[in-house]
């Protein structure tokens, strides 16, 4: 664990509810939130193959059956990705303008504990760095404020409850302050390169010359070794994967039955990345809810759930590069399977 350094500032405010910009009333904000999903999943489940977003894998339960993951033997990029911080976190902070940065900002925070290694590097270099948790789980918030309030209370922590893949709201930096973006644990893989970069660029957006960007990607490795990192052996992938049909039902009404679905989650070498599905174990009708309209599966026909990528270096660079960043540094665990792109805003965007 990194040191702590002794630094309680009292007095500091510390915001109880998520924060929303220009909040039109709460109501509206969430009935727009939900025609939307219901037009997404729509679209998703008509396509071949059929989709549903993995961001539908985070409701209460899926986070917290997330976390459960992350501890997983098998489940090796959370560990790694820590290690990697905690290691090298001092000369990331440095590289990022060590006591400037003063807004540091988590895009999925799910259990910060991670972020936990930044931010002492921040507070050791002398700064008073705040902590912007940005997730579409409140539950997740939760935890992410009470791990944080624990290991560091020094730090004030501001949380955002929204759904970061359709629009960010952040609250204003501290006059003067650096901004460091914080996207990590490899969920930059969940995206092809086109949408990751048009993700990318909406957050730059809310950036200035002279704010960075960590990103966190999981690198090419041992198929062997990833692959049992998504079909652990006492199934708590594949209860998080089903766990989504219960999401969707919630929201829904639908009538997918969990059980009724395989966990099947492959390293497709030659695309570098898992693939998960939910595979139907015999011919089904589901009803879809305010979806609308039913969906018939045959027996072996699956929904994809999830792609989760491996890069190598430089892809990650070409993509922050073309979101708007220029790449500053990169940072890789001694293994290999694990990598940091610091990248700093670049004032005007390149063609791409
Ligand atoms: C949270 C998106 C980084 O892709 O490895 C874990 C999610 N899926 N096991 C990943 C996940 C299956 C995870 N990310």
């Amino acid at each position: 664990m990194a040191r702590r350094r002794p630094l309680r500032r009292s007095g500091e405010k510390r915001h109880a509810v998520p924060y929303l910009a220009r909040p039109p009333t709460a109501a509206v904000v969430s009935l727009d939130a939900r025609a939307a999903a219901l037009d997404e999943l729509r679209e998703g489940l008509a396509r071949s193959p059929r989709e549903i977003a993995c961001k539908y894998l985070y409701d209460d339960r899926g986070s917290q059956l997330f976390e459960d993951i992350t501890r997983l033997d098998e489940y090796f990029p959370t560990r790694t990705e820590r290690g990697l911080l905690e290691q090298r976190g001092v000369e990331i902070v440095a590289a990022a303008g060590g006591a400037q940065v003063a807004d540091v900002v988590e895009l999925g925070s799910g259990a910060a504990s991670k972020t936990v290694a930044l931010l002492d590097a921040a507070l050791q270099a002398g700064g008073r760095p705040r902590y912007v948790a940005v997730d579409i789980s409140a539950h997740a918030l939760q935890r992410t404020r009470e791990i944080l309030t624990a290991a560091r209370p020094e730090v004030p922590v501001e949380p955002v409850l929204a759904d970061y893949t359709r629009e960010l709201h952040l609250p204003p930096k501290p006059e003067g302050s650096r901004r460091l973006a914080l996207f990590l644990g490899g969920t930059i893989g969940n995206e092809e390169d086109a949408p990751a970069v048009r993700f990318l660029s909406r957050v730059r957006a809310h950036m200035e010359p002279l704010d960075f960007l960590l990103l966190g990607a999981n690198l090419v490795t041992d198929p062997a070794a990833i692959h049992l990192a998504y079909n652990d052996p006492q199934g708590v992938t594949a209860e998080f994967n089903r766990n989504l049909l219960r999401n969707v039902n919630a929201l829904a009404g639908s009538s997918f039955v969990p059980e009724d679905f395989d966990h099947h989650a492959p390293y497709v070498v030659e695309k570098r990345r898992i693939e998960m599905w939910l595979v139907a174990r015999r011919a089904l009708e589901i009803d879809l809810g305010s979806i609308g309209g039913k969906v018939r599966m045959r027996k072996g026909e699956g929904i994809r759930t999830e792609i989760s990528r491996r890069f190598v270096r430089d892809d990650v660079l070409r993509i922050i590069d073309a979101a708007g960043f220029t790449p500053e540094r990169w940072f890789e665990s001694p293994d290999g399977r694990f990598g940091l792109a610091l990248g700093k805003v670049r004032s005007s965007l390149r063609g791409f």
